[in-house]
């Protein structure tokens, strides 16, 4: 197929921003480098349980290429960047003394990006806790609250001058689910009650490290980021299994820090761990929500599950990724809508991509026209959540670069930018060039129309 053409963008604000987005073990490598410590993520890839036996080690060795991927950055447009600090390269055990040269890369990475005229929105956490603190129960400790706002304290002093977007969680259903739920990551199947606290110690973590961010950075911006799916019932029968699927999935962390409760469903179960004070310490004003969207999941009651839902199938004829995941971009849409009705902040879309299994072509160029398809669809369909009242204020492609994929490895690839493995050669894919016209035209764009559009009455 030939490359589509441009998305419909009118709806967006002149001053929306346009942004890539990565984290720090899928990328960096260099695990071993500069007194690192250790993090769940090598336990797991020295365990030889991702495929092809994948470990962190080398990802895209970003450590040390950094600079070649900030002139891609450049080259590309982007107004911004989003990436993650690796808390055991500034932390090694994940608490006490901070490491020098770890702390000192993030220096390089964010001078150079300003240099570049990018700017840095810097997210604590994406999933590479220190293998110390899992060792202490990780998540599951309450003593988290205060490890992760030590951390958070030593980033927002170290780079709070030049940095003022903060995230403080990237996706904490996902990581707690899988991780402490569903019995994947480095430890086998747990009581539910684990999975629970995890829960709430992330979410007092989150408005702990609110609370450290505002008092020592002047100026800054703060969110957390949320992977929004809509839970979609299998069949009639499977309506109770989507209300479970959504509480976990979509509300167990949002509602208590932006609304101040847990969802019903989870009422009873957080009741029991809740100590006085602590719906107002989860619940501190954030500036946005960050919201990451891939695809709906279908699932269906399951009453012998720890928790009430099961995977189930979807409705033949969906079209879907080479991944297996579902594209609707109504999905999309209705998530941007349904957070802006339910939270009532700015929305960032911090994810949003197409996973895929690239090759380059005997010219050596990798031509990734689904990718671009699915983009156009996506971003049609934000454009369409914008026209109907979303306040969407930008949108982050995941990912800038192909990376460490998580349980899948490096068989499945995100990025704009190819990534020959072995000899670390970065290739532009045509999305790479098609993602850049457009971030050219939605610039020019902002300065020709008037906002908000005609249509879109506020
Ligand atoms: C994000 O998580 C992560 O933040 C990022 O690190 C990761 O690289 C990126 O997405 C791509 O995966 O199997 O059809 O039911 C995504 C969370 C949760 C999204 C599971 C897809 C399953 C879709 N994912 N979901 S399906």
């Amino acid at each position: 197929p030939t490359a589509p053409g441009a998305p419909r963008i009118a709806a967006l604000r002149p001053e929306f921003i346009w942004g890539a987005a990565t984290s720090s073990f899928q990328i960096e490598g260099a695990t071993r480098v500069d007194g690192r410590g250790p993090s769940v993520w090598d336990t797991d890839g020295r365990r030889g349980v991702i495929p092809g036996k994948d470990t962190g080690d080398v990802a895209c060795d970003h450590y040390h290429r950094y600079p070649e991927d900030i002139a891609l950055m450049q080259k590309l447009g982007v107004q911004a960047y989003r990436f993650s600090v690796a808390w055991p390269r500034v932390l090694p055990q994940g608490r006490g003394q901070a490491n020098e040269p770890g702390l000192a890369f993030y220096d390089r990475l964010i001078d150079g990006l300003l240099a570049a005229g990018i700017e840095p929105w810097l997210c604590l956490y994406h999933w590479d806790l220190p293998q110390a603190l899992d060792d202490l129960g990780g998540w599951t400790n309450r003593d988290s609250v205060g490890w992760f706002s030590d951390y958070a304290a030593l980033v927002a002093d170290r780079y709070g001058d030049r940095v003022k977007r903060f995230a403080t969680f990237n996706e904490p259903a996902i990581f707690t689910l899988f991780g402490y739920g569903f019995g994947r990551g480095n430890r086998d199947e747990t009581p539910i009650e684990e999975l629970h606290h995890a829960i709430h110690h992330v979410n007092l973590s989150h408005g702990a490290a609110v609370d450290v961010l505002r008092a020592r950075v002047g100026g800054c911006s703060l969110g957390s980021i949320h992977n929004v799916q809509p839970c979609r019932p299998s069949s009639p029968a499977d309506a109770d299994g989507a209300r479970w699927a959504d509480t976990y999935w979509n509300r167990a962390y949002p509602d208590p820090q932006f609304l101040g409760r847990y969802p019903e469903l989870l009422g009873p179960a957080m009741e029991a761990i809740m100590r006085p004070g602590d719906l107002e310490r989860i619940h501190r004003p954030v500036d946005w929500f960050g919201l990451n969207h891939y695809s709906p999941i279908y699932v269906r009651t399951d009453n012998a599950a720890r928790f009430r839902f099961g995977f189930g199938d979807r409705p033949p004829g969906i079209p879907v990724t080479p991944m297996d995941w579902p594209i609707e971009p109504d999905g999309f849409r209705d998530s941007l809508l349904r957070v802006t009705k339910d939270y009532g902040l700015p929305v960032y879309v911090t994810e949003n991509g197409f996973g895929g299994h690239d090759k380059p072509d005997i010219t050596g160029a990798v031509i990734d026209n689904d990718r671009i398809a699915f983009l156009k669809g996506y971003i049609n369909a934000m454009n369409d959540a914008a026209a109907e009242g979303a306040d969407i204020r930008g949108y982050f492609v995941w990912s800038l670069l192909d990376n460490f994929e998580w349980d899948s490895g490096y068989a499945a690839r995100f990025g704009l930018v190819y990534i020959d493995y072995p000899t670390q050669k970065r290739t532009p894919k045509a999305s790479f060039d098609w993602y850049k016209g457009l971030i050219k035209v939605a610039r020019a764009q902002a300065w020709h129309f008037p906002w908000p559009p005609a249509h879109r009455a506020r």
